[in-house]
């Protein structure tokens, strides 16, 4: 039986964004009436697909407010939206401060007799980075408790919100996911390698938003090390704040010719089709979306071992992970991989082989069991 779900995101190109985004309109495409609220529309979110709804939160500007009260608006909107379109659940993903107004909305909507049913997904940061945060700690903590149902993107993460946080909920593992169908190979006409790299030029990728959890000033140390070896092009995806200590670096190091720069886009699955290997060298990453969108693509992952994405790149099979800031083995590992046409085709197979285990397929119907299970401790 169809549902009619609210979803909470953020909109921008982050990973908890595309997650959210991609489940909505997946669980549009299967009959369920999906809304999103949010205060911009969702970077990948497709307005024209049916069954598919969006209800931006504006926040007033007055000269009072040294910050804008968005918790609230968006509350008020959550009330407005669950009531006019009788929505059974709000998924919120991120907990802050998406799990907080929530509650507020529950709560709210308690008073007038409506039941709706809240499910948190956290995501990473919201743990391990901001939530855990003295600042904000007791509030994330609180709206966990409060959710309906509590789900985390990997077993890593799980175990980080126990350790960080006092909690007495039941958290399930719910891994993200790709959609195998939009992912083109370098077999298909849509992949033009040419325009980028030279044929006898390897092509290595970084997707981020460029802050400093994400590493990306290793990603150079990296890539200066792979290149004086291997005649190769590195393709930075992303926007953020250390993407001029980037550019600073790259001109320094005298390989401005062969980094470029691709801003933000939605096109990730062609960029990566035509990529050869992709570093994610993080400080922390509960799951690595960039990397199993990598391996989707049939792109091996040289990473970190932080984190989930243990769980996601398997040493010595889909890629190799390292120490965090160990940059030469990361790069010896890469020119290893690259120098070695038969080994590198393995990998590049057996990063698209392990990528099938976290399919859309696999995942949405976890996702519809929980909503269908969920009760909710209120009216
Ligand atoms: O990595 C970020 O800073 C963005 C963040 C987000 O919320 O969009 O990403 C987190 O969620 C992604 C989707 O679940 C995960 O794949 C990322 O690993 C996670 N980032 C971190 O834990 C640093």
């Amino acid at each position: 039986m169809s549902m009619k779900i609210g979803i909470v995101c953020y909109p921008t190109f982050g990973g908890s964004g595309v997650v959210a985004t991609e489940l909505g309109m997946a669980l549009a495409n299967k009959g369920h009436e999906v809304h999103f609220i949010t205060y911009k529309q969702p970077v990948r979110l497709d307005l024209l697909s049916p069954n598919v709804y969006f209800h931006e939160v504006f926040v007033e500007e007055y000269p009072l407010f040294h910050f804008q009260p968005y918790e609230l608006a968006l509350t008020t909107k959550l009330v407005e939206i669950v009531t006019m379109y009788k929505l059974e659940i709000l998924h919120v993903h991120y907990a802050i401060p998406h799990a907080y107004a929530a509650y507020m909305a529950k709560q709210m909507l308690c008073e007038k007799g409506i039941k709706i049913k809240v499910v948190t997904t956290l995501h990473g940061t919201d743990i391990t980075l901001v939530g855990s945060h003295p600042n904000y700690k007791a509030a994330v903590e609180f709206s966990i408790n409060n959710s309906d149902v509590v789900t985390t993107v990997s077993h890593s993460l799980k175990k980080d919100t126990l350790r960080l946080f006092n909690i007495d909920t039941k958290i399930h593992v719910v891994y993200n996911f790709i959609d195998p169908k939009k992912y083109p190979t370098i077999d298909d006409a849509e992949c033009n390698r040419a325009a980028l790299a030279s044929e006898n030029e390897k092509i290595i990728a970084h997707i981020s938003n460029m802050r400093p959890v994400k590493r990306p000033l290793d990603v150079i140390e990296i890539f200066y090390r792979i290149q004086k070896e291997i005649p190769s092009k590195l393709l930075l995806v992303g926007e953020g704040p250390e993407l001029e200590s980037l550019e600073y670096k790259v001109k320094d190091l005298g390989i401005y010719d062969k980094v470029i720069f691709l801003g933000n886009t939605n096109d990730v699955n062609k960029i990566l089709c035509y990529s050869d290997l992709f570093l994610l060298p993080s400080e922390t990453e509960s799951f690595g979306l960039a990397a199993l969108e990598a391996m989707a693509a049939k792109t091996p992952v040289i990473s970190t071992n932080t984190g989930g994405l243990p769980e996601v790149n398997i040493q010595g099979v889909t890629g190799f992970l390292s120490d965090l800031g160990n940059v030469d083995e990361m790069a010896q590992n890469a020119i290893q991989l690259l120098e070695d046409k038969e080994t590198l085709a393995e990998f590049k197979l057996s990063a698209f082989n392990q990528a099938k285990s976290f399919t859309l397929e696999k995942i949405l119907p976890q996702y519809e069991d929980i909503y269908r299970a969920v009760k909710s401790d209120c009216c």
